[in-house]
């Protein structure tokens, strides 16, 4: 089933966790505006695409929209050429950088709305220690995220669960991996199919992975849930699917009453260890709230730093209406790739 996903890897982040995964034999494409960022990959050149007249976009949103503007249509092809038709595709990218932050939201948006394509998100948000700007760029980033309807399931990796940002890739490709071992664990007392696996993963919301030893029990699954990798969980308690690979005695109540309610769950018998992939979570708005408090709290530090441009600050906000775009999109039906390309570069 590996075969039928394909992994957009953009910017240096994205490019890093993708190459994890091209070792563990998934499709991926590598995308850059930095020749020298794709050159650290250590993956076969035409698996890399640089941006025409890319040359890094140093945490600069604008500048990396600006670039894959111009140079859309090849990039564009780039990836159908390279990864044709998948049932699903991830686009892997940091929320605080330049490249991968600019460019993937409006990527997404275009690959769901003109060719249909079924889209995930693999992002990644940034850690205490991170700048101000790359607060910002989250941010903004992330407010972009919620804009497109159609997208299925996110993965929001957290730089402020571990000091140790290889380690958080490594765990989450390792827990990404597991979920395709659904085959070996086929008994007559339970069963996980592709097309379960297909609705656990493009179920809208955000999704989390977690895993326990064989041997181990519920309470540690939940703890291993509570101390991921992952962006922290509202408070709504809500879990749409639950995907369970089961390797422990599982307790419904205990998890129920811990993490949350869930609508339906898909679930085999595993004979070496546990994995839960819990889908349809809610959009990790109090996270990307702190973040956002990090940054007003420095309002008056980035005004005076920045006379110009580049931060907005009065943009910081999802309940504000969108601003007014110069060019008009049209009704629904009449959308088209031009279209959006000015709308959303
Ligand atoms: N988890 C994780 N975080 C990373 C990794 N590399 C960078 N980051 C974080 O991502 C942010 C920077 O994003 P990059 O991916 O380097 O930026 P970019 O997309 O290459 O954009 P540019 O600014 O144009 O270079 C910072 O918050 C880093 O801490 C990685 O391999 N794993
Ligand atoms: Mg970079």
């Amino acid at each position: 089933m590996r075969e039928k996903i394909g992994f957009i890897a953009v910017g240096q982040a994205g490019g890093n966790i993708g190459k994890l995964l091209k070792d563990k034999n998934f499709d991926v494409v590598f995308i850059n505006s930095s020749i020298g960022d794709l050159g650290t990959l250590g993956v076969n050149d035409e698996l890399k695409y640089h941006i025409t007249n890319g040359l890094g976009c140093a945490k600069d949103r604008d500048s990396a929209k600006q670039v894959a503007k111009e140079d859309f249509k090849n990039i564009n092809k780039f990836i159908d050429d390279k990864l044709g038709n998948k049932e699903l595709y991830y686009i892997i990218f940091s929320s605080g950088g330049g490249t991968g932050s600019g460019i993937s939201p409006a990527l997404a948006r275009i690959l769901t709305k003109v060719f249909n394509k079924n889209i995930g998100l693999i992002t990644i948000l940034p850690s205490d220690k991170d700048t101000l700007q790359a607060k910002i760029n989250s941010y903004e980033c992330t407010k972009e995220i919620t804009e497109i309807e159609e997208l299925c399931g996110i993965f929001f990796l957290d730089n402020k669960t571990r000091n140790d940002i290889e380690h958080i890739n490594k765990r989450f490709v390792n827990l990404f991996d597991k979920i395709f071992d659904y085959k070996k664990y086929e008994t007559i007392k339970g069963n996980i199919d592709e097309a379960e696996i297909l609705k656990l993963l493009q179920t809208k919301g955000m999704i989390s992975l977690s895993s326990c030893e064989k041997g181990e029990n519920t309470e540690k699954l939940i703890k291993n849930i509570e101390d991921g990798v992952f962006a922290p969980f509202e408070n709504d308690r809500i879990i749409k699917y639950l995907g369970l690979s089961r390797g422990i005695k599982f307790e419904d109540e205990i998890f129920k009453e811990k993490i949350g309610k869930y609508l339906d769950k898909f679930e085999n018998i595993n004979q070496e260890y546990t994995l839960a992939i819990l889908s349809g979570l809610s959009f990790p708005l109090k996270r990307i709230n702190d973040i956002k408090e990090e940054v007003t709290n420095e309002k008056e530090t980035i005004i005076t730093l920045n006379t110009e441009k580049e931060i907005k600050l009065e943009d910081l906000d999802f309940i504000k209406p969108k601003k007014e775009k110069k060019q008009e999109v049209k009704d629904e039906t009449e959308v088209t790739v031009e279209d959006l390309i000015n709308e959303l570069f």
